[in-house]
């Protein structure tokens, strides 16, 4: 059954049972609503990189800080296309672009946008952005686009996101995700793990991403990527069972969502990444580099997947909105 009425006090029960009694749940729930055999494949570009005026306490991007991270205004729209049918030759069936924009603004670098969007789902391939704040009417122009889902994460509890940046609020935050729902594109929107947070905020972050009106199509699960120059970069790393735990009761609270084993992956080994996907992961990020910083490459993963008996999951297996529906007649007319 597919519940939006958790309480926090059944997440923390979920949450602090006994670490393989808690897999072996997920996983159960995991076996019942999905092929456990698939594993969803996105890659990720970073089409505008740097230069952010946000103050996201983990970010490269935030120009407040001196990191390594090279400037760059939107690329060209040629060379995203050709980054996405490399992608898709790959194996990606998900496409997702990133913008170290603070909000959209209603410009011609949005009007380009709009076009890489078509380019890629012209292709095939489910398209993504994660763009920042939106306003309704920049949704809209989105979904006609044909964006299939936006990510927009939540990062943390309400009650710790002040610590983690002051230039916006949570809800901001969830206005963003309810203009991305209204206008019919799927939701996607996780957090990180390692901030500094407590379990308690991570329940919490869990909490209300269970509760949203409809749980989201995707909740990516990031391990924090400690990044010199941030305020965050001498932060320990983080524990492999803090991700199981987090990643198997997202498993058992959203039965359906695709839970994304995101950023962190360099750091794990397969066996540890073979836990997640028994917890009840089963969605990458695949291609050598997340937005700035490096992830294993389409090679490494396919031996992985191979070596653990996964395959990649083909495009457009969520469940699809009636508008995305209607959109996408409307594409192949
Ligand atoms: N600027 C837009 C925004 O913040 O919504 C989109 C791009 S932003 C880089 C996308 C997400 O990447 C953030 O919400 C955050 O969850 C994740 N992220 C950024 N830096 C990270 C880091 N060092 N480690 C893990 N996740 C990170
Ligand atoms: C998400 O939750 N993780 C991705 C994607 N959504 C956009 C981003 C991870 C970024 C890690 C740091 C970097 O590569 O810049
Ligand atoms: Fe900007 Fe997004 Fe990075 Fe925050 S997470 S500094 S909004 S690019």
């Amino acid at each position: 059954m597919i519940r939006n009425n958790w309480t926090k006090e059944e997440i923390q029960e979920i949450y602090e049972l006994p670490l393989l009694e808690l897999v072996y749940r997920a996983a159960t729930v995991h076996r019942e609503y999905n092929n456990t055999a698939e594993v969803q494949v996105c890659t990720l570009l970073s089409v505008k990189t740097g230069g952010c005026p946000e103050d996201c306490a983990y970010c490269p991007q935030a120009a407040r800080y001196h990191t390594d991270v090279k400037v760059h205004s939107l690329l060209p729209t040629g060379e995203v296309l050709e980054y996405a049918r490399k992608a898709k030759d790959a194996g990606s069936t998900r496409f997702c672009m990133g913008a170290a924009w603070r909000e959209i603004r209603d410009n011609r670098d949005f009007d380009r946008v709009l076009d890489m969007i078509k380019g890629v789902n012209e292709m095939g391939m489910e398209v993504c952005c994660t763009l920042g704040m939106l306003t309704e009417s920049q949704a809209e122009k989105l979904a006609d686009a044909g964006l299939y889902a936006y990510n927009h994460n939540l990062d943390t509890s309400p009650e710790y996101y002040g610590e983690i940046i002051s230039t916006r609020t949570y809800s901001d935050r969830l206005n963003t995700l309810g203009h991305v729902r209204k206008a019919g594109i799927s939701v996607c929107s996780g957090g990180i793990v390692g901030l500094g947070e407590t379990h308690g905020d991570r329940i919490k972050m869990l909490l209300t991403l269970s509760t949203l009106p409809q749980h989201p199509g995707s909740v990516p699960i990031n391990a924090l990527v400690r990044i010199k120059g941030t305020p965050l970069e001498n932060n320990p790393k983080v524990d492999i069972w803090d991700m199981v735990r987090m990643i198997a009761t997202a498993r058992i609270l959203m039965p359906k969502t695709m839970v994304r084993l995101s950023a962190g992956r360099t750091e794990m080994s397969i066996s540890e990444q073979a836990f997640c996907f028994m917890a009840g992961a089963n969605s990458i990020f695949a291609g050598d580099k997340l937005l700035t910083t490096p992830n294993p490459g389409f090679e490494e993963d396919n031996a992985m997947f191979s070596l653990l008996g996964l395959k990649p999951m083909e495009a457009f297996k969520e469940g699809k909105s009636k508008k995305s529906i209607i959109r996408s007649e409307k594409v192949l007319k």
